[in-house]
């Protein structure tokens, strides 16, 4: 459709191309950053990913080298051919990849007449039919190739092979591998070749499909029928330096707070300030450390937003403030659907500033969510945004330290929303088609810009929905998983994926949402929450309790031990997050990202690591008490018996119910608190360190763990270093108080 490469003209470091039947361009971000792009809905599309400017100067070099148009950058090489075909090389001229020529073969094509007779009973098809879209890449696939990332997606870590869409769907149903969506949608991957890798990132937030291979061992494909032909190519010599690049463009997370790495209890719903006293008191009666506790719809009055319900909370503010003397930090849900009702003051404001979606003719969309009909604010807008998020004070007020946003996908009680309501982006009138992927984001977004401004601690906003970038703003959960052991092994998939994709800051309902858990089932997946970035253990309405008393001695003492081992491993974990908010490195990884030479860690499934150091081989079957762990080269400590393995191949590991196989990389001086019932209480008192090898050598990182203040240099960076049994700290930096005592507890 681009026809013959007329022309082409070098502005800087953009090549703009000029093809008989169209335009396009490649930009040249950084050395390792292209951006191709041909316009087809225009160039004023808004990129919600991608908030500043984010070319770096580098070196380009334009040149005709017979057919093609060869544009290099000092570590990329790329061949424009006719047809806008872009082909990708490293410096050293070693293919990276390469759109695919020929003609598509498709898997299995099937009469309609005949696919409608089987529908009719009951069959289904997601087999990849060949469909090409309106913007489109088909990219070769090489022998070997893996795939990762694409956000939260069911089934396998390595996605070649499997299809998905991105359109961010609430379906209640248990998540299944064959799932082409879920909340979240990310499309964003990295293709781990034999000796290579590089990274796309489809910056299209219409709904894109993604074919990775599913119709053909040679190609993959990607596409939509809206926006632009719009993606980021990225080189890099292994996956991280991919990650920290995608993550310089659309954006880190930033610091958290301490206090929300600690262990959160949640529940849909505890109805009653009653109720909500009890799971406090019982929190620290049976000695589970914890540090929040989640108020899900049921305490807002008629589900209303930024309102408190007044007949179940005789005095929520004196509620809030008894928990907070307490040691728990309140985190209070808030949906997008605001009640259709006049004299109700958030529907009143929105409506006369006109802060809510449309339909088509201008008209108040109304569609059913919790309030009954509802309206939905409209995000893209800044001053929409600006509205929503001052609401928070509301919050604040109460004692509220942490909001959770959900419902974002935006989902209705009647399925998606039409594409055609109106929704802006920015001042740009578009529609739902158009901003459904994005409206998590901006939700999101709105929140934690309002909690920043009213709060000045950093924010703490969980979100359900999300685009690319979203992680600047929020931390997520997967959704409504249910208490089923196929979700208890997609969670370890799901916590790598979404790390794999700069989204690295997240959970799943421990115990599982949906269905009802077993103290087996419950106990073998805190062991796998322990290590989650977000460590919460939630549950749905009508179903059996899952707090950690609710069965027997054994499963309490069990849960119990992997609270605190979480509460103790806390500075480690605050370590491991500041290196992810500076590199976008995530906290959670899969074997393959730090050990992406080793071809037997591209398909495991079943372990994964906190940062460089801790390997979690958890337990994910029923009735097993042995665990088959693969440990890569290197020198290896069973955290438990301290015994040295080394790595390089396969061991049956011991794994009681009360133990989850757990590896300590030689070389680590391990920082580890005191044991605490809630961060607060005494994070400064003592940092323990325990030493694993006899030359080691650790750099760690304190603060208040609260506000913005270690942006003016209020934080300490410790060097330690252990050798020939001695301990030697040296400050890196030092602009906070230090702690009351460091001690060298163990060297194994
Ligand atoms: O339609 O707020 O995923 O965590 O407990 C259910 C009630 C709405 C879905 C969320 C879940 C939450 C529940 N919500």
């Amino acid at each position: 459709m681009f026809g013959k490469l007329l022309d082409y003209k070098v502005k800087g470091q953009e090549v703009q191309l000029y093809f008989e039947h169209k335009e396009a361009k490649i930009e040249v971000l950084s050395n390792k950053i292209i951006r191709v792009f041909a316009a087809y809905q225009g160039e004023g599309v808004n990129s919600c990913a991608i908030e500043e400017e984010k070319k770096e100067a580098c070196h380009v070099e334009v040149a005709r080298e017979g057919e093609a148009l060869v544009i290099r950058t000092d570590a990329v090489m790329i061949q424009v051919w006719d047809g806008f075909f872009v082909d990708f090389y490293d410096a050293r001229g070693r293919l990276l990849s390469k759109q695919y020529r020929g003609e598509r073969t498709p898997l299995c094509v099937i009469p309609d007449s005949l696919r409608a007779f089987m529908e009719q009973e009951g069959h289904t098809f997601d087999i990849g039919d060949g469909r090409d879209y309106k913007i489109q890449q088909v990219r070769e696939l090489e022998d070997g190739d893996c795939i990762y990332g694409l956000g939260d997606k069911t089934g396998v870590l390595n996605k070649r092979y499997y299809e998905y869409e991105m359109w961010n769907t609430d379906n209640p149903d248990p998540h299944e591998d064959h799932f082409k969506a879920l909340y979240k949608s990310i499309p964003f991957f990295i293709t781990l070749k034999k000796n290579a890798c590089y990274g796309i990132f489809f910056d299209n937030h219409n709904k894109t499909y993604f074919d990775m291979g599913k119709e053909s061992e040679d190609y993959y494909v990607f596409g939509s029928e809206g926006g632009n032909l719009e993606f980021y190519f990225f080189a890099g010599d292994n996956m991280k330096e991919i990650i920290a690049e995608y993550t310089s463009l659309t954006g880190r997370m930033p610091l958290p707070q301490l206090w929300t790495l600690g262990y959160h209890q949640s529940r849909w719903g505890y109805e009653t300030e009653e109720e909500i006293r009890y799971i406090a008191e019982n929190l620290r009666s049976h000695d589970i450390p914890c540090d929040s506790i989640h108020f899900d719809i049921d305490y807002m009055d008629g589900y209303r937003v930024f309102t408190w319900n007044k007949e179940t909370y005789k005095d929520s503010k004196q509620a809030l403030a008894d928990l907070t003397a307490m040691g728990f930090k309140p985190v209070a849900i808030i949906d997008p659907g605001v009640k259709k009702e006049d004299g109700y003051y958030v529907y009143d404001e929105g409506r006369e500033n006109g802060y809510f979606a449309t339909d088509a003719e201008g008209n108040e969309y109304v569609n059913t969510v919790w309030p009954g009909e509802s309206v939905f604010p409209d995000f893209g807008r800044k001053e929409v945004r600006d509205w929503w998020g001052k609401k928070h004070q509301f919050l604040l007020d109460q004692g509220v330290r942490g909001v959770w946003n959900d419902m974002n996908e935006p989902a209705s009680f009647n399925g998606p929303l039409p594409d055609d309501v109106v929704f802006y982006d920015e001042d740009r009138r578009a529609d739902h088609a158009e901003m459904h992927n994005v409206y998590g984001h901006n939700m999101a977004k709105a929140t934690y810009e309002g909690l920043k401004e009213l709060d000045k601690r950093r924010p703490f906003v969980i979100t359900r929905a999300c685009y690319s970038g979203s992680q600047k703003y929020a931390v997520g959960w997967t959704g409504d998983n249910q208490s089923l052991w196929t979700h208890l092994r997609l969670a370890v998939v799901q916590l790598c994926n979404c790390g794999m994709s700069g989204f690295p800051f997240i959970g799943t309902d421990i115990g599982g949402f949906g269905s009802d858990t077993t103290k087996e089932l419950l106990t073998r997946w805190v062991q796998v929450g322990c290590f989650s970035p977000l460590f919460r253990n939630h549950c749905a309405k009508g179903r059996a309790s899952q707090e950690p008393w609710v069965f027997d001695e054994e499963t309490l003492r069990i849960y119990r031990k992997f609270v605190k081992l979480r509460y103790r491993l806390l500075p480690y974990f605050y370590d491991v997050c500041r290196e992810t908010a500076l590199t976008g490195i995530p906290m959670i990884r899969p074997l393959v990202l730090e050990y992406e030479k080793d071809e037997n860690v591209r398909n495991l499934n079943d372990e994964f690591m906190v940062g460089d150091h801790l390997l979690v081989a958890p337990v994910l079957e029923q009735g097993q008490r042995k665990k088959l762990v693969y440990l890569p080269e290197g020198v290896w400590y069973d955290y438990w018996t301290k015994e040295q393995i080394m790595g390089g191949g396969y061991h049956i590991a011991d794994a009681p119910l009360d133990g989850c196989p757990l590896y300590v990389k030689q070389g680590v001086i391990l920082p580890m608190y005191q044991e605490m019932d809630y961060v607060s209480e005494k994070k400064d008192e003592v940092l323990f360190l325990e030493a694993y090898g006899a030359n080691t050598r650790y750099v760690h990182y304190q603060d208040n763990g609260e506000d913005f203040g270690f942006e003016a240099g209020e934080y300490n960076e410790y060097e330690f270093q252990v050798e020939d049994g001695q301990l030697k700290t040296s400050m890196l930096h030092e602009g906070y108080t230090r702690y009351g005592r460091i001690e060298l507890k163990k060297i194994y």
